[in-house]
């Protein structure tokens, strides 16, 4: 008799097999896809940044820059390339540009880097400028992420110092504060090689589609809007502070008389965080710094003041390596799982709140937000005024989608996903945090709760139906950052 059951069991175990195999068969390929969208775009319709009286006010510094996008492969030659693809900080010559530009472009790695040769990098402008698909477009963190907010539905601020012919490639319904009525100004040109994924460059191929950016700042180093935000900012009345562009600071001669002129501009970056009523929301956008003393300025003048951080998976690895080892991490891998990523933003939190702590802190971490071209993953803690976490996640999605393939439709036959039916929550399997979630493409974004360092948290991961045919890289991230907060911000009355 006590044979029974266990036949039983064992032949309904036989079918659950099969049936998965069966249904996992039907969920690879494009049947997940059209669920998974039609969902992703239910949630963005049910969750509309307010108008009127409860319209966000978001306040955007510093600088801007004239970007020139230029086919990566087309204007290097590989032949040029003499030696092994290897990092430098900082690029002073011909040779070093091309080794460097190999060792991202082999990883897929967004990458951005000084060029301390004037001449050089004028020569290379001039040289992309006779390629036929060169182009011309408005740079930097704060105005892209300006522009997002802006097209979003709310009322915007932005600090930057630029030209007449820069400034009009902002809406007109952008408050600009440091931008001249004439061209007194030279704009910086950031010189964006983008590549494709599969694209080849002599023996090597890129793994996924990506950007290395290439600059020559004389205006950005010092944040020179910086004073002219403080005197706007009051009277502005912002509800989210949103703090970028810093990178520009990566490997700037910064000693003058023994005064180091870098760290004095951030102890006014960091009044400028710390003065702001305690209902603002203040959020960070990480990018790719190299430059260890500045990493310490930040880490030690920034981050423990802000309540939020956003950035891609390279920077997620940088930043921890920072905060833990007191090191940068060069390159990443351009496509982590999800386990991995949600154990550097669980070891970033923790250690960020010991730094809330320590510098005695009004505002607390409270939100983290990583982009990578799979998924997006947003972490917020439960008592925080961050709100609609799980709309954030799918509005980055789809923003990340629309952006690379720079267009607002989303065609199925244009997309693929990158996830597994399941994933586990943690690398570490004797954690309380670790359990499996299961990829549902009806629900498509997974949210769930967690305790960390004593606090309690929500995780939601989303899919990004990825671009399957790469328009844009460059400046995806900070259209990515801007709509994930768009949602999560609410002007209260
Ligand atoms: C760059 O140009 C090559 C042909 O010269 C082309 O195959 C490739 O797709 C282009 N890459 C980008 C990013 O446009
Ligand atoms: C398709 C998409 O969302 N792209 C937008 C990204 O943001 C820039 C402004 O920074 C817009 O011009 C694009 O339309």
């Amino acid at each position: 008799m006590a044979g029974a059951p266990v036949k039983f069991g064992s032949i309904l175990s036989v079918c659950i097999v099969i049936y998965s195999v069966c249904y996992r068969k039907n969920l690879t390929g494009d049947e997940r896809l059209a669920p998974v969208k039609e969902h992703l775009l239910s949630l963005e319709r049910e969750n509309r940044v307010a108008l009127g009286e409860r319209q966000p006010r978001v306040a955007l510094g510093y600088g801007a820059c004239h970007d020139l996008f230029v086919n990566a492969t087309a204007l290097l030659d590989h032949r040029m390339l003499a030696g092994e693809p290897r990092n430098f900080n900082e690029i002073s010559n011909k040779d070093e540009f091309l080794k460097s530009f190999a060792y991202f472009f082999k990883h897929g790695a967004a990458a951005e880097r000084f060029m301390s040769n004037s001449k050089l990098y004028e020569e290379l402008i001039k040289q992309a400028l006779n390629l036929p698909d060169t182009r011309w477009a408005i740079g930097g963190n704060a105005p892209l992420m300006a522009r997002r907010f802006f097209l979003e539905g709310c009322r915007v601020l932005l600090a930057a110092k630029m030209s007449a012919t820069l400034k009009k490639y902002i809406p007109e319904g952008i408050k600009v504060v440091g931008a001249l009525d004439n061209e007194q100004i030279k704009d910086d040109i950031h010189m964006i090689l983008e590549y494709k994924a599969d694209e080849e460059f002599g023996i090597y191929s890129a793994p996924r589609a990506n950007r290395y950016i290439i600059h020559n700042d004389e205006n950005n180093p010092l944040l020179s809007s910086l004073e002219v935000f403080k005197e706007n900012l009051p009277s502005f009345g912002a509800n989210l502070l949103v703090i970028g562009g810093l990178q520009m600071m990566d490997n700037f001669p910064v000693k003058s008389n023994g005064i180091d002129l870098r760290e004095q501009r951030l102890e006014l970056v960091k009044e400028q965080i710390t003065t702001q009523p305690p209902e603002v929301l203040i959020h960070f956008e990480m990018a790719s710094y190299v430059d260890l003393t500045l990493l310490n300025h930040l880490t030690r003048l920034v981050l423990p003041f802000v309540d939020s951080i956003g950035m891609n998976e390279q920077e997620l690895s940088n930043l921890l390596n920072i905060l833990e080892h007191g090191q940068v991490s060069v390159v990443a891998d351009s496509n982590p799982r999800i386990a991995t990523a949600l154990d550097q933003m669980r070891k970033i939190f923790v250690l960020i709140r010991g730094q809330n702590e320590k510098e005695g802190s009004t505002r607390k971490l409270s939100r983290i937000h990583v982009h990578t071209l799979a998924y997006q993953a947003i972490l917020t803690t439960r008592r925080s005024k961050w709100k609609r976490t799980e709309a954030a996640a799918a509005k980055a999605a789809l923003t990340a989608h629309r952006y690379v393939c720079n267009n607002d439709n989303i065609a199925l036959d244009k997309c693929k996903l990158l996830l597994d039916d399941s994933f586990a929550t943690t690398t570490e399997e004797s954690s309380d945090n670790n359990k499996r979630v299961f990829f549902e493409p009806n629900k498509p974004v997974s949210c769930w709760e967690e305790n960390l360092g004593g606090e309690s948290v929500d995780i939601c991961v989303a899919p990004v139906l990825i671009c399957t045919e790469a328009q844009l890289t460059a400046g995806a991230g900070d259209n990515i950052s801007a709509a994930g907060l768009v949602l999560q911000v609410e002007r209260s009355i």
